[in-house]
């Protein structure tokens, strides 16, 4: 057989035609002398009935196991009980690949199936995630690319810090050490000088040590940076990428979004210009919340939460204390002791989502607060190159994929956005 003569369960359309699946026994049961098989393939699920008085040429074993993998043959009747109007009736069957004793099983506990994840991938709602993770990351090319960003590829494997000691992963490299990216940002900067607005898409790692819903040890970052732009220009980047991804995702994948929980009208209706608020503001949102917080500190994760449930659609928090943020943020000039940054957040309690500004041109203060951070301004020396030789204005940010596919489909933990989630205590399958 050609492949041309397989359909996918979603074509299946037309009652009276004679249809060729190759899938995955999803359900199974028999009834009143009849098998019922739920066949499943990457677009979607059909009922395929098999009456062996009708069509007793048919074989089907009597211990088909659930996920075995199959082709079926049948013809289409309409059903009103079947959830896509249509159920198939088998005149053909052919086993491919047995499956025994399928190890998920109903009402598994979350660590078995994280066990199981290479098997668990195979559920609707996995699924239907990374089909929308998939169309997220075409949206963000599609839209960098429309704008004239060109991408770039940077390293992973680094020999400086970009995010700060505490949540570098090392490791042995020859005869040195050497990390694994936390962010491609300090090569963007050195990328913009020869091809103008950067992007790229690269995994970036944090050795987060703590359990959270929002933290993986391994995330997909989606970077940006343009020479000759400012905190402003780079929030209106940040706003239309978001808005065109959230906005791409209604349009193409409608059903999908329902499916998952979301509406999707809300998803087209995000909108630039994002509401901008400043850290000074925000601390006092997060007091008239009853939380406590000092002026001057980051927001923990409580006080973030409250935020971030107090507005209902994308908003940024900009122009934060100096002393939170790492080396390479230009300092206000018109507000001493704060920074040209900003975070954009998602409403509904999901909290930051990117965090960009402007980049520092002072050589010297990089090199006072790089040693301030704790790291060895030598081992940045190619970095400061960059403030030494035709330096110019700059401006990036990073978003993690997975935190936006999070909000997106509202899920409760940031893991379903990966298909092999990388967390502290998990580094299999
Ligand atoms: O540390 S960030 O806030 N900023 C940077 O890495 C900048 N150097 C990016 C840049 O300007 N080019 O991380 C950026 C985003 C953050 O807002 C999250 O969306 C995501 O990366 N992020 C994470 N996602 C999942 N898990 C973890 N642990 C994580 N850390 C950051």
């Amino acid at each position: 057989m050609s492949s041309e003569e397989f359909v996918k369960v979603r074509n299946v359309r037309v009652p009276g035609q004679t249809y060729t699946i190759r899938g995955w026994v999803y359900r199974k049961r028999i009834h009143g002398g009849a098998t019922f098989i739920v066949l499943r393939d990457e677009t979607g699920i059909l009922q395929c009935v098999h009456h062996p008085k009708l069509n007793p040429q048919v074989k089907i074993p009597e211990n088909l196991g659930i996920e075995s993998s199959v082709v079926i043959t049948g013809q289409a009747k309409e059903d009103r009980r079947a959830p896509s109007g249509i159920e198939l009736e088998v005149t053909g069957f052919q086993l491919i690949g047995p499956s025994h004793m399928f190890p998920i099983t109903k009402d598994q506990s979350v660590e078995v199936l994280l066990d199981n994840r290479h098997l668990w991938l195979r559920s609707r709602k996995l699924t239907q995630i990374m089909q929308i993770k998939a169309e997220v990351l075409r949206a963000a090319r599609e839209w960098f690319y429309d704008h004239g960003f060109t991408e770039t590829f940077p390293p992973i494997l680094v020999g400086s810090a970009c995010e700060g000691g505490a949540t570098l992963f090392s490791l042995k490299y020859f005869d040195r050490m050497a990390y694994l990216s936390q962010s491609a940002q300090l090569y963007l900067e050195a990328l913009i000088f020869s091809l103008g607005d950067v992007y790229s898409v690269t995994p970036s790692f944090r050795a987060e040590k703590s359990r959270t819903v929002r933290h993986l040890t391994e995330y997909w970052h989606i970077e940006a940076e343009s020479p000759f732009k400012g905190l402003d220009e780079i929030m209106q980047v940040e706003e239309n990428l978001f808005s065109h991804i959230c906005n791409t995702i209604a349009e193409k994948m409608p059903d999908t979004v329902k499916a998952l929980g979301r509406n999707p009208d809300y998803l087209a209706d995000i909108k630039p210009p994002f509401k901008r608020i400043t850290y000074e503001e925000a601390v006092n949102i997060v007091h008239e919340h009853g939380i406590d917080m000092e002026f001057g500190t980051d927001f923990g994760a409580p006080a973030e939460r409250a935020l971030s449930n107090h507005f209902d659609k994308p908003f940024f928090i900009y122009r934060y204390p100096e002393k939170i943020k790492p080396f390479y943020v230009k300092r206000d000039p018109d507000y001493p002791g704060f920074v040209l940054s900003a975070d954009l957040m998602a409403p509904e309690g999901y909290g930051e989502m990117t965090t960009g500004g402007a980049r520092e041109e002072d050589l010297d203060s990089i090199i006072e607060r790089i040693k301030a951070e704790g790291f060895d301004p030598e081992d940045y020396e190619w970095y400061l190159d960059l403030r030494r030789y035709g330096s110019v204005p700059h401006a990036g940010f990073g978003l993690g994929a997975e935190r936006l596919v999070w909000w997106l489909l509202k899920l409760d933990h940031i893991r379903d956005a990966c298909a092999f989630p990388r967390v502290l205590n998990r580094v299999t399958p």
